[in-house]
């Protein structure tokens, strides 16, 4: 097992919950995400993902991980698309849209980005990803059948599905901006259907409250954006407080 998947598992073995800082290439600041990041690491956070839908390039994803490459917190790619691998990476989040209606985004890139990433030794984190709700860029680009926000069923279904492929990680996202995050309720009775895969919960998480309550209900890493550009002190807020969690 590689490094950034040790890493994640003795946090998580402590009884932590672990916080990502998500930066997208396309809306963050070379000059200012130095000490953006600094205040993140400084705040707990534990790792870095960096990704986008539109507007991003593997020069500005690179430009990106050598400017946070002094920090320990692994770096973490979350592509959209096969033009957003890089060596530079500590790992990547080998992800299937399992809910797209499109092949490409379920099998189609990742047989394009398979050898690559072999070829880069660059560790892989095998993930179902899951577009519910909102659903964002994201869910208009892998042409997901997005998932609403209550129908437990559908979401607890697909997520046992991607631990029986044996995925570690399913990530729940609502979608970059969404003006609601996944329900709390909802991760808590997925939770119980889980044994092996860890959960990953992203989109419209802006404040502590919500942020601990997911945390609480059995979401493994917290994945906060928008959040970390639009106010940064809330930011930090939400990371100290899923910093300070002991399930
Ligand atoms: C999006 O899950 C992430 O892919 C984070 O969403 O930008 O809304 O925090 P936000």
């Amino acid at each position: 097992r590689g490094k950034v998947r040790k890493i994640i598992q003795e946090k998580l073995n402590e009884g932590k919950v672990l916080h990502f800082s998500l930066f997208d290439p396309d809306k963050v600041n070379l000059e200012s995400i130095y000490s953006i990041a600094l205040k993140l690491v400084e705040s707990g956070t534990s790792g870095f993902l960096i990704g986008g839908t539109l507007g991003v390039s593997k020069e500005k994803l690179d430009s990106i991980i050598e400017i946070l490459e002094d920090f320990e917190v692994p770096k973490i790619i979350f592509p959209s698309n096969v033009n957003l691998i890089t060596e530079k990476a500590d790992a990547i989040l080998f992800m299937s849209l399992l809910n797209s209606d499109d092949i490409y985004y379920i099998t189609g890139a990742q047989l394009i980005a398979a050898p690559i990433i072999k070829k880069l030794k660059l560790e892989s984190l095998p993930t179902g990803y899951i577009i519910v709700g909102h659903g964002g860029t994201a869910a208009h680009v892998g042409k997901a059948r997005v998932i609403p926000y209550d129908n437990v069923e559908l979401i607890v279904a697909y997520s046992i599905m991607a631990e029986l492929f044996g995925m570690d990680f399913v990530y729940l996202e609502a979608g970059s901006g969404a003006p609601e995050p996944i329900k709390p309720s909802v991760i808590s009775i997925t939770k119980k259907y889980l044994e092996n895969s860890k959960i990953i919960v992203g989109g419209g998480i802006r404040s502590e409250e919500i942020a601990k309550e997911l945390a609480l209900a059995g979401a493994d890493i917290i994945v906060t954006g928008n959040i970390i550009e639009q106010n940064l002190e809330k930011a930090l807020k939400i990371v100290k407080e899923i910093s300070n969690i002991r399930r």
